[in-house]
């Protein structure tokens, strides 16, 4: 289903810029909501986080963001809504068209309609229907190829929609079973054109094996979630040492990131924004 035409998006203080070169990447972020420690946590144990520090966190990032050459687009703090900094999950976003999401967590329903407002400006949306759910933390672009977690969040009927939106693109959409954490690209992300970051205990190797794969440190079992925007380096939380220096040995450039407020509610790199490509046509 088409939301609404671009040209019908609310103007916002976030695309006064919108003049850009068309390979530059946009990246939608959004400030730490006040109510943080109302998050949502499925794997990990509660330990409220600082809000003032993750704020501060959050600044970093959208400056590493910044320093690899995206286009920001930066949403105010939605404050009653606790997770809403982890906009990612809210929209799938591909050259030709992004698709909302719904959401798993019943709790984070009303976090894409800003995302969405903002995206009509560059994407027709299509969204996800019930009984469907998907979240976009478990969406794993590579190239035409889609993988889907598939566990808490996302479920075969929201895959199947996102297959049925994909697939007139020319992407195949293939769901991809994990196991102990919350989304697919906790445990795999993109970290250059043909390779890989992956946590085994958390998904098989098998659906990835046309890729370059980088096991991240067994030690640092969180690790698996970098940030790749096609140019440059990527962001990796700075507390995992031992797999930036497996990636720095790849050739991989590493922009470390302290993400340890965001961590606590189980977030990290790829969940703070979305990041897409800036030409439309
Ligand atoms: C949640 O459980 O939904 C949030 N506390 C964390 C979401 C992180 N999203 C992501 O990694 N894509």
């Amino acid at each position: 289903m088409m939301l609404r035409h671009p040209r019908d998006a609310p103007a916002c203080a976030a695309h006064r810029l919108q003049t850009w070169s068309p390979a530059v990447p946009i990246a939608i972020v959004r400030e730490v909501s006040a109510s943080l420690a109302a998050c949502q946590l499925s794997f990990v144990d509660r330990h409220p986080p600082d809000v003032a520090l993750a704020r501060a966190q959050h600044a970093a990032y959208r400056h590493a963001l910044q320093s690899l050459g995206c286009r920001m687009l930066e949403l105010p703090a939605q404050d009653a809504m606790p997770d809403a900094v982890f906009v990612e999950d809210v929209a799938v976003v591909m050259d030709e068209v992004a698709v909302m999401t719904r959401p798993g967590a019943a709790s984070r329903r009303d976090e894409g309609s800003s995302v969405a407002a903002t995206l009509a400006q560059y994407r027709e949306l299509r969204v996800i229907d019930p009984p469907g759910t998907l979240d976009g933390g478990d969406v794993l672009r590579v190239g035409r190829r889609v993988f889907v977690g598939q566990a808490a969040r996302s479920n075969v009927e929201g895959i199947a929609q996102l297959a049925a939106h994909l697939t007139p693109f020319g992407y195949t959409v293939q769901a991809v079973p994990t196991r102990e954490c919350l989304h697919l690209k906790s445990a795999v992300t993109q970290v250059a054109a043909d390779t890989l970051l992956i946590q085994p205990r958390w998904v098989d190797r098998e659906p990835f094996a046309d890729y370059r794969l980088i096991e991240i440190d067994p030690a640092e079992e969180h690790a698996a979630n970098a940030l790749w925007v096609g140019t440059g380096g990527v962001i990796h939380p700075a507390n995992f040492p031992r797999t930036r220096e497996r990636l720095e040995r790849a050739g991989i450039r590493v922009l470390a990131v302290d993400l340890s407020e965001l961590q606590k509610a189980e977030g990290a790199t790829t969940c703070c924004s979305i990041v897409f490509r800036g030409d439309r046509d």
